[in-house]
């Protein structure tokens, strides 16, 4: 191991050639819930998940009784979390909530006609959340909705014959490591009357047997969605993740445990900027603000959000799973109905750019979104417009392809598009169709051919790995570690978390060595980081720089890059050694 002091500079590389795989690398995961098969078998048995590209998420319990409130008060913005925020003792939660759960306007088959309408593929719904309460006939545990409420009727029966009658694939959310009523559940620390029994007890009495249950005796299920990883033993995993293998094409999630990455990987709550690369992913979100039911909350997203967010999501190759709220009465508020709706109503006319789409091969654009199919020898670009371009014409930037046809979803007008050095220039009429989101059909004939995406070389031969076109890394789309704008000149800031890492892709058209400079600014001390290049890795070591609006420019050490083609280089802080850094760009100037 050679270590490179630069005289002056107060920057200090250290080189190595190979680390020992484990050393940086992700913690290799454990495999998927089908650890057998092959990659074609894999992508076969997800193939109706990927297609669908968007389902409906139901948080109900007992918690939508009270609609987050407790004695008055709302202690979380979160209404399925109030036992927890506002410590409410297990006695207490049975008389304000438990017993009162009768929602005798539940109709299960009205429900899942709603969602249908939505053009929704398939639904999830908590089975148990972390209250521990079962909204299905439990076999080991009377706490359950047919044993302990007055309602007396099995919830996640009924939905999943009504979502087997209407075809739409039916999934549980199930909290396997919280469980705040379980004496060996994670997460109730305020209930003293609790008799402790160890974490693997309530595994073996509650979660592996509820699972098991809800695995045979409803049908068959589609999706098994985890949440809140925490770690177990490997006993306990174990047995959690064999019960999955009961419905032999399910699909799980990335939330089992630590380092399990399932099936798919999960974004809370936030859209990515970039599409994750090489996975299959899926964003829950609330249609407003809380996840149940919650009383004060008015925060519905609007329809036009909704919608985009949708084709934002599509566009990157990801799945959109829109959670909504029924009460305690057993309905959705009007809000969430017209919402539901309205969504509907741009499916019907727009559901074939979203189903059965993959990610956009163009770069950004100003305008809007695309989606992407192909289809025999030829692929159909879906141009998703946001914003209506008032000169009528629409710039797919870097696009060469020969256009066969081109018209408006909503009508099946014919446009007419011509080729300039940008790009492919559509005609547009001078009103667009939908105000939200109107749909451009592109066919292309043959292969497509685009000059765009990837970060290329400038003039000089140096590559410019700006902030703004870096993959972010930031655990389920967490907010530590993001691109902000000082200046008018992006960033990645806010890097407090040492485990989030950033990536750029790349062309390389001439391998060889590279300097790489980097203009960054560093607060305090001094930062320490992993230069992750694919022939060589280097651990670089940054001196304050005065302050976060400090910016210099520091070189990182010289790299080599031995082959030509799609490359990628990753940023990952050296934890212990790590102070948050902002960072505007990467130059890699060729030697
Ligand atoms: O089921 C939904 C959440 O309840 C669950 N995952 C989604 C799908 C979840 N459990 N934990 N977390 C998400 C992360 C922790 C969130 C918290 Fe909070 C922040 C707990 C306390 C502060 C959000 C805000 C929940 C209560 C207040």
């Amino acid at each position: 191991m050679a270590v490179m002091r630069k005289a002056g500079v107060t920057c200090c590389v250290i080189f190595f050639a190979l680390l020992g795989p484990m050393l940086w690398a992700e913690q290799a995961g454990m495999a998927g819930s089908q650890s057998q098969e092959t990659a074609e078998q894999r992508s076969e048995r997800l193939q109706w998940w990927n297609a669908a590209r968007f389902g409906m998420f139901v948080h109900w319990g007992v918690y939508s009784v009270t609609g987050g409130e407790y004695k008055g008060k709302m202690p979380t913005n979160s209404a399925e979390w109030m036992m927890n925020k506002a410590r409410i003792p297990i006695a207490d939660y049975k008389t304000e909530n438990v017993d009162k759960f009768n929602p005798t306007e539940f109709d299960a088959k009205a429900f899942v006609e709603l969602a249908k309408e939505a053009g929704m593929k398939y639904l999830v719904i908590t089975a148990k959340h972390h209250d521990g309460f079962a909204m299905f006939h439990s076999k080991c545990s009377p706490y359950n909705v047919v044993d302990a409420t007055p309602f007396g009727r099995d919830i996640m029966k009924e939905l999943a014959d009504a979502c087997a009658e209407q075809g739409i694939r039916f999934g549980f959310y199930y909290s396997q490591c919280q469980d705040w009523h379980h004496p060996g559940g994670m997460g109730n620390s305020w209930d003293k009357t609790i008799e402790r029994v160890s974490f693997d007890e309530y595994v073996r009495e509650k979660a592996v047997p509820e699972a098991k249950q809800l695995l045979t005796d409803y049908g068959p299920i589609s999706i098994f969605w985890w949440d809140t990883p925490r770690e177990m033993s490997k006993e306990a995993f174990e047995s959690l993740h064999g019960v999955t293998a009961l419905q032999p094409g399910i699909i799980t999630n990335d939330r089992l445990g630590k380092n399990s990455p399932g099936d798919y990987k999960t974004f809370e709550r936030n859209i990515p900027r970039l599409a994750p690369a090489g996975q299959d992913w899926e964003v829950c979100m609330p249609i407003s603000g809380s996840w149940g039911y919650k009383k004060s909350d008015t925060n519905f997203k609007s329809a036009s959000t909704l919608i985009r967010n949708l084709a934002d999501i599509a566009s990157k190759g990801g799945n959109y799973l829109l959670n909504v709220s029924p009460t305690g009465e057993g309905t959705l508020l009007p809000e969430a109905v017209d919402r539901l709706k309205a969504i509907g109503r741009w499916m019907k006319t727009n559901s074939e750019s979203i189903y059965g789409t993959t990610a956009s091969p163009l770069g950004r654009l100003a305008w809007g979104r695309c989606t992407k199919k192909e289809v025999g020898d030829g692929t159909i670009l879906y141009l998703h417009v946001f914003d209506w371009p008032e000169d009528g014409e629409l710039l797919v930037p870097g696009l060469k392809s020969q256009i066969e046809q081109a018209y408006l979803m909503a009508d099946s007008t014919a446009l007419e598009t011509r080729r300039q050095d940008s790009g492919i220039v559509v005609a547009l009429p001078a009103r667009a169709p939908d105000s939200i989101n109107s749909v451009v059909v592109l066919k292309v004939r043959g292969a497509l051919d685009i000059e765009a995406g990837l970060a290329m070389p400038n003039e000089e031969g140096s590559l410019v790995l700006s902030a703004d076109v870096a993959y972010i890394h930031n655990n389920e789309g967490a907010d530590q570690a993001r691109v902000q704008h000082q200046e008018d000149t992006p960033n990645i800031g806010y890097w407090t978390d040492e485990n989030a890492w950033v990536e750029w892709s790349f062309q390389v058209d001439r391998p060889g060595q590279y300097e790489i400079i980097a203009e960054l600014a560093v607060e305090q001390d001094s930062s320490r980081f992993l230069v992750d290049l694919p022939d060589q890795q280097g651990l670089v070591e940054v001196a304050s720089t005065g302050g976060y609006g400090n910016y210099v420019h520091r070189s990182l050490g010289k790299f080599s890059i031995d082959k030509a083609g799609k490359c990628s280089l990753r940023i990952k802080p050296d934890k212990g050694h790590w102070q948050p850094i902002n960072l505007r760009k990467l130059v890699l100037k060729k030697q």
